[in-house]
Protein backbone atom coordinates (compact mmCIF):
# COMPACT_ATOMS: atom_id res chain seq x y z
CA UNK A 1 0.00 0.00 0.00
CA UNK A 2 1.55 3.52 -0.85
CA UNK A 3 1.65 5.75 2.21
CA UNK A 4 -0.55 7.69 3.36
CA UNK A 5 -3.05 5.72 1.94
CA UNK A 6 -5.20 3.55 4.80
CA UNK A 7 -6.88 1.08 4.43
CA UNK A 8 -6.25 0.04 0.87
CA UNK A 9 -8.90 2.72 -0.37
CA UNK A 10 -7.08 4.41 -4.18
CA UNK A 11 -5.90 7.44 -4.57
CA UNK A 12 -8.14 9.73 -6.97
CA UNK A 13 -5.55 9.09 -9.91
CA UNK A 14 -5.72 5.58 -9.30
CA UNK A 15 -9.17 4.55 -9.31
CA UNK A 16 -10.35 5.79 -12.75
CA UNK A 17 -11.91 9.30 -12.38
CA UNK A 18 -11.15 9.85 -16.02
CA UNK A 19 -13.12 6.64 -17.14
CA UNK A 20 -16.10 7.84 -14.54
CA UNK A 21 -15.96 11.41 -16.95
CA UNK A 22 -16.08 9.42 -19.51
CA UNK A 23 -19.77 7.78 -18.13
CA UNK A 24 -21.29 10.31 -17.83
CA UNK A 25 -23.58 11.89 -19.70
CA UNK A 26 -22.89 15.51 -19.15
CA UNK A 27 -26.46 16.43 -19.90
CA UNK A 28 -27.13 14.94 -16.67
CA UNK A 29 -24.80 16.50 -15.23
CA UNK A 30 -25.69 19.89 -16.38
CA UNK A 31 -29.50 19.79 -15.94
CA UNK A 32 -28.64 18.48 -12.10
CA UNK A 33 -26.63 21.69 -11.13
CA UNK A 34 -28.68 23.92 -13.44
CA UNK A 35 -31.86 23.24 -11.38
CA UNK A 36 -30.39 23.68 -8.38
CA UNK A 37 -29.66 26.79 -8.92
CA UNK A 38 -32.62 27.73 -10.90
CA UNK A 39 -34.16 26.08 -7.70
CA UNK A 40 -32.71 28.82 -5.40
CA UNK A 41 -33.87 31.42 -7.01
CA UNK A 42 -35.78 33.72 -4.41
CA UNK A 43 -38.41 34.89 -6.94
CA UNK A 44 -39.20 31.35 -7.69
CA UNK A 45 -42.62 30.55 -5.62
CA UNK A 46 -41.95 27.13 -3.07
CA UNK A 47 -44.61 25.50 -5.05
CA UNK A 48 -43.15 26.43 -8.44
CA UNK A 49 -39.75 24.83 -7.22
CA UNK A 50 -41.16 22.03 -5.78
CA UNK A 51 -42.59 21.27 -8.54
CA UNK A 52 -39.21 21.57 -10.92
CA UNK A 53 -37.70 19.27 -8.60
CA UNK A 54 -40.76 16.58 -8.72
CA UNK A 55 -40.59 16.61 -12.56
CA UNK A 56 -36.69 16.30 -12.62
CA UNK A 57 -36.78 13.48 -10.45
CA UNK A 58 -39.05 11.62 -12.80
CA UNK A 59 -36.55 12.27 -15.97
CA UNK A 60 -33.91 9.48 -16.24
CA UNK A 61 -30.53 10.09 -15.12
CA UNK A 62 -27.03 9.37 -15.85
CA UNK A 63 -25.85 6.12 -13.75
CA UNK A 64 -22.43 7.88 -12.69
CA UNK A 65 -22.24 11.96 -12.05
CA UNK A 66 -19.19 12.52 -11.19
CA UNK A 67 -19.70 16.11 -9.26
CA UNK A 68 -16.52 16.93 -8.66
CA UNK A 69 -12.87 14.93 -8.89
CA UNK A 70 -13.85 13.15 -5.21
CA UNK A 71 -17.75 13.21 -5.26
CA UNK A 72 -19.79 10.91 -7.13
CA UNK A 73 -23.46 10.78 -7.08
CA UNK A 74 -25.15 7.61 -7.78
CA UNK A 75 -28.31 8.81 -8.74
CA UNK A 76 -30.94 6.43 -7.50
CA UNK A 77 -28.80 4.01 -6.57
CA UNK A 78 -30.68 2.92 -3.20
CA UNK A 79 -33.97 3.77 -4.54
CA UNK A 80 -34.82 -0.43 -5.00
CA UNK A 81 -34.05 -0.73 -1.45
CA UNK A 82 -35.58 2.44 0.20
CA UNK A 83 -38.55 0.76 1.35
CA UNK A 84 -36.47 -1.77 3.27
CA UNK A 85 -33.93 1.10 4.75
CA UNK A 86 -37.54 3.08 5.72
CA UNK A 87 -38.72 -0.10 7.44
CA UNK A 88 -35.99 -1.08 9.27
CA UNK A 89 -35.16 2.49 10.09
CA UNK A 90 -38.40 2.14 12.16
CA UNK A 91 -36.81 -0.64 14.06
CA UNK A 92 -34.32 1.39 15.13
CA UNK A 93 -36.17 3.82 16.38
CA UNK A 94 -37.30 1.87 18.91
CA UNK A 95 -34.09 1.95 20.59
CA UNK A 96 -32.25 5.37 19.82
CA UNK A 97 -35.71 7.50 18.82
CA UNK A 98 -34.99 11.03 17.21
CA UNK A 99 -33.71 14.18 19.02
CA UNK A 100 -32.17 17.68 18.50
CA UNK A 101 -28.86 17.78 19.41
CA UNK A 102 -27.54 20.98 21.31
CA UNK A 103 -24.45 22.63 19.33
CA UNK A 104 -21.67 22.86 22.15
CA UNK A 105 -22.93 27.38 21.74
CA UNK A 106 -26.33 25.86 23.20
CA UNK A 107 -28.80 25.96 19.94
CA UNK A 108 -30.73 23.22 19.34
CA UNK A 109 -30.16 21.83 15.63
CA UNK A 110 -33.26 22.09 13.12
CA UNK A 111 -32.20 18.09 12.23
CA UNK A 112 -33.36 15.68 14.25
CA UNK A 113 -31.06 12.70 14.51
CA UNK A 114 -30.11 9.36 15.13
CA UNK A 115 -27.49 6.88 14.91
CA UNK A 116 -26.29 3.15 14.28
CA UNK A 117 -22.99 1.31 14.49
CA UNK A 118 -20.15 0.55 17.04
CA UNK A 119 -20.63 3.94 17.99
CA UNK A 120 -22.95 7.53 17.40
CA UNK A 121 -22.29 10.94 16.82
CA UNK A 122 -23.12 12.94 19.30
CA UNK A 123 -22.79 17.09 19.98
CA UNK A 124 -23.66 18.78 23.50
CA UNK A 125 -22.98 21.32 25.46
CA UNK A 126 -19.18 19.52 25.85
CA UNK A 127 -18.72 19.38 22.01
CA UNK A 128 -18.66 16.88 19.40
CA UNK A 129 -17.53 13.38 19.65
CA UNK A 130 -18.66 9.75 18.87
CA UNK A 131 -19.20 7.47 21.84
CA UNK A 132 -20.95 4.10 21.78
CA UNK A 133 -23.61 4.59 24.15
CA UNK A 134 -26.60 6.52 23.09
CA UNK A 135 -26.85 9.44 26.19
CA UNK A 136 -30.65 9.40 25.69
CA UNK A 137 -31.24 5.34 26.28
CA UNK A 138 -28.10 5.10 28.11
CA UNK A 139 -27.45 1.32 26.11
CA UNK A 140 -25.32 0.86 23.49
CA UNK A 141 -26.75 2.35 19.32
CA UNK A 142 -28.40 -0.60 18.05
CA UNK A 143 -26.37 -2.44 15.66
CA UNK A 144 -25.80 -1.17 12.00
CA UNK A 145 -28.78 -3.73 9.89
CA UNK A 146 -26.03 -5.57 7.68
CA UNK A 147 -28.01 -4.77 4.72
CA UNK A 148 -26.94 -1.24 5.46
CA UNK A 149 -23.45 -1.80 5.64
CA UNK A 150 -23.60 -4.09 2.17
CA UNK A 151 -25.07 -1.26 0.61
CA UNK A 152 -22.05 1.85 1.48
CA UNK A 153 -19.69 -0.62 0.85
CA UNK A 154 -21.27 -1.45 -3.06
CA UNK A 155 -21.76 2.38 -3.45
CA UNK A 156 -18.35 2.88 -2.14
CA UNK A 157 -16.97 0.60 -4.66
CA UNK A 158 -19.26 1.81 -7.74
CA UNK A 159 -17.48 5.26 -6.86
CA UNK A 160 -13.82 3.44 -6.67
CA UNK A 161 -13.10 2.99 -3.01
CA UNK A 162 -12.45 -0.69 -2.84
CA UNK A 163 -13.30 -2.03 1.10
CA UNK A 164 -14.96 0.59 2.86
CA UNK A 165 -16.87 -0.99 5.67
CA UNK A 166 -18.75 1.73 7.79
CA UNK A 167 -18.32 1.30 11.61
CA UNK A 168 -21.36 4.21 12.08
CA UNK A 169 -24.64 5.76 10.24
CA UNK A 170 -25.32 9.12 11.16
CA UNK A 171 -29.49 9.26 10.89
CA UNK A 172 -30.80 12.75 10.06
CA UNK A 173 -33.85 13.66 9.77
CA UNK A 174 -34.99 16.47 8.24
CA UNK A 175 -38.90 18.54 8.30
CA UNK A 176 -39.80 20.91 5.89
CA UNK A 177 -37.58 24.34 6.95
CA UNK A 178 -34.90 21.93 8.86
CA UNK A 179 -31.33 22.87 7.25
CA UNK A 180 -28.08 21.97 8.13
CA UNK A 181 -25.23 25.22 8.00
CA UNK A 182 -22.05 24.83 6.46
CA UNK A 183 -19.69 22.56 8.78
CA UNK A 184 -16.82 20.17 8.37
CA UNK A 185 -17.12 16.63 9.10
CA UNK A 186 -13.58 15.79 11.15
CA UNK A 187 -14.93 13.79 14.48
CA UNK A 188 -13.21 10.44 12.70
CA UNK A 189 -10.24 9.11 13.01
CA UNK A 190 -9.41 8.03 9.52
CA UNK A 191 -10.23 10.67 6.37
CA UNK A 192 -8.55 8.29 4.13
CA UNK A 193 -12.20 6.54 4.15
CA UNK A 194 -14.83 7.89 2.20
CA UNK A 195 -18.50 9.17 3.29
CA UNK A 196 -21.68 7.63 1.76
CA UNK A 197 -24.64 9.34 1.94
CA UNK A 198 -28.11 7.93 1.28
CA UNK A 199 -30.83 10.44 0.18
CA UNK A 200 -34.78 9.31 1.02
CA UNK A 201 -37.72 11.19 0.65
CA UNK A 202 -38.08 14.75 -0.26
CA UNK A 203 -35.18 16.47 -2.29
CA UNK A 204 -32.45 18.62 -0.64
CA UNK A 205 -30.39 21.27 -2.25
CA UNK A 206 -26.88 20.44 -1.11
CA UNK A 207 -24.02 22.80 -1.07
CA UNK A 208 -20.21 21.88 -1.06
CA UNK A 209 -17.54 24.37 -0.96
CA UNK A 210 -13.77 24.50 -0.41
CA UNK A 211 -11.82 24.20 2.32
CA UNK A 212 -12.22 27.42 4.59
CA UNK A 213 -16.06 28.41 5.05
CA UNK A 214 -15.51 31.28 2.68
CA UNK A 215 -14.85 29.27 -0.73
CA UNK A 216 -17.74 29.14 -3.31
CA UNK A 217 -19.85 26.60 -2.78
CA UNK A 218 -21.79 24.84 -5.64
CA UNK A 219 -25.53 23.57 -5.20
CA UNK A 220 -26.40 20.27 -6.30
CA UNK A 221 -29.88 18.41 -6.00
CA UNK A 222 -30.30 15.17 -4.13
CA UNK A 223 -33.90 13.24 -4.49
CA UNK A 224 -35.20 10.20 -2.74
CA UNK A 225 -32.37 6.84 -3.55
CA UNK A 226 -29.71 9.03 -4.43
CA UNK A 227 -26.29 8.09 -3.09
CA UNK A 228 -22.97 10.16 -3.08
CA UNK A 229 -19.86 9.17 -1.87
CA UNK A 230 -17.46 11.76 -0.83
CA UNK A 231 -13.97 11.01 -0.33
CA UNK A 232 -10.11 12.27 -1.08
CA UNK A 233 -9.50 15.84 -0.76
CA UNK A 234 -13.23 16.73 -0.73
CA UNK A 235 -13.84 14.47 2.63
CA UNK A 236 -12.71 17.70 4.33
CA UNK A 237 -14.85 19.87 2.40
CA UNK A 238 -17.39 22.74 4.44
CA UNK A 239 -21.03 21.58 3.03
CA UNK A 240 -24.26 21.93 4.19
CA UNK A 241 -28.01 21.69 3.60
CA UNK A 242 -30.46 24.50 2.58
CA UNK A 243 -33.97 24.83 4.65
CA UNK A 244 -35.74 21.71 3.28
CA UNK A 245 -38.87 22.66 1.01
CA UNK A 246 -42.53 21.91 2.01
CA UNK A 247 -43.99 18.39 0.44
CA UNK A 248 -45.17 14.81 0.51
CA UNK A 249 -43.45 11.78 -0.38
CA UNK A 250 -44.52 8.84 -0.61
CA UNK A 251 -41.80 6.78 1.15
CA UNK A 252 -41.02 8.88 4.14
CA UNK A 253 -44.08 11.59 4.49
CA UNK A 254 -43.51 14.98 4.82
CA UNK A 255 -39.68 14.58 5.79
CA UNK A 256 -36.34 14.05 3.97
CA UNK A 257 -33.96 11.18 5.87
CA UNK A 258 -30.33 11.31 5.29
CA UNK A 259 -28.41 8.74 6.15
CA UNK A 260 -24.52 9.00 6.46
CA UNK A 261 -21.62 5.81 6.46
CA UNK A 262 -18.53 6.58 7.88
CA UNK A 263 -15.58 4.85 9.20
CA UNK A 264 -15.25 6.44 12.75
CA UNK A 265 -12.85 4.61 14.46
C1 LIG B 1 -19.10 16.13 1.95
N1 LIG B 1 -25.31 15.49 6.42
O1 LIG B 1 -24.57 14.62 8.85
S1 LIG B 1 -24.60 13.90 3.92
C2 LIG B 1 -23.79 15.42 8.28
O2 LIG B 1 -27.68 15.48 3.83
C3 LIG B 1 -24.18 15.94 6.94
O3 LIG B 1 -27.85 15.14 5.96
C4 LIG B 1 -25.82 15.98 5.18
O4 LIG B 1 -23.47 16.73 6.41
C5 LIG B 1 -27.22 15.49 4.97
O5 LIG B 1 -22.71 15.76 8.73
C6 LIG B 1 -24.96 15.60 4.05
C7 LIG B 1 -23.31 14.00 2.78
C8 LIG B 1 -21.98 14.37 3.28
C9 LIG B 1 -21.50 13.95 4.48
C10 LIG B 1 -20.22 14.24 4.85
C11 LIG B 1 -19.39 14.97 4.01
C12 LIG B 1 -21.19 15.10 2.45
C13 LIG B 1 -19.91 15.40 2.79
C14 LIG B 1 -18.06 15.25 4.32
C15 LIG B 1 -17.28 15.94 3.43
C16 LIG B 1 -17.80 16.40 2.26
FE1 LIG C 1 -21.57 16.82 7.39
Amino acid sequence: MPPGQGKGYSSPATRGWGRLAGHAAPVAQLDRVAASEAAGRGFESRRARQTDLHTQSLLPRAQFEPIAPDATVLPGFATGEADALCAQLQELLLTSPWRHMLTPGGQRMSVEMTNCGRVGWISDRAGYRYQSIDPQSGRQWPPMPAAWSKLATRAAAAAGFARFEPDVCLVNRYIPGARLSLHQDRNERDFAAPVVSVSLGLPALFLFGGMQREDPTRRIVLFHGDVVVWGGTLRLAFHGVQPIADGEHAATGRCRINLTFRRAL
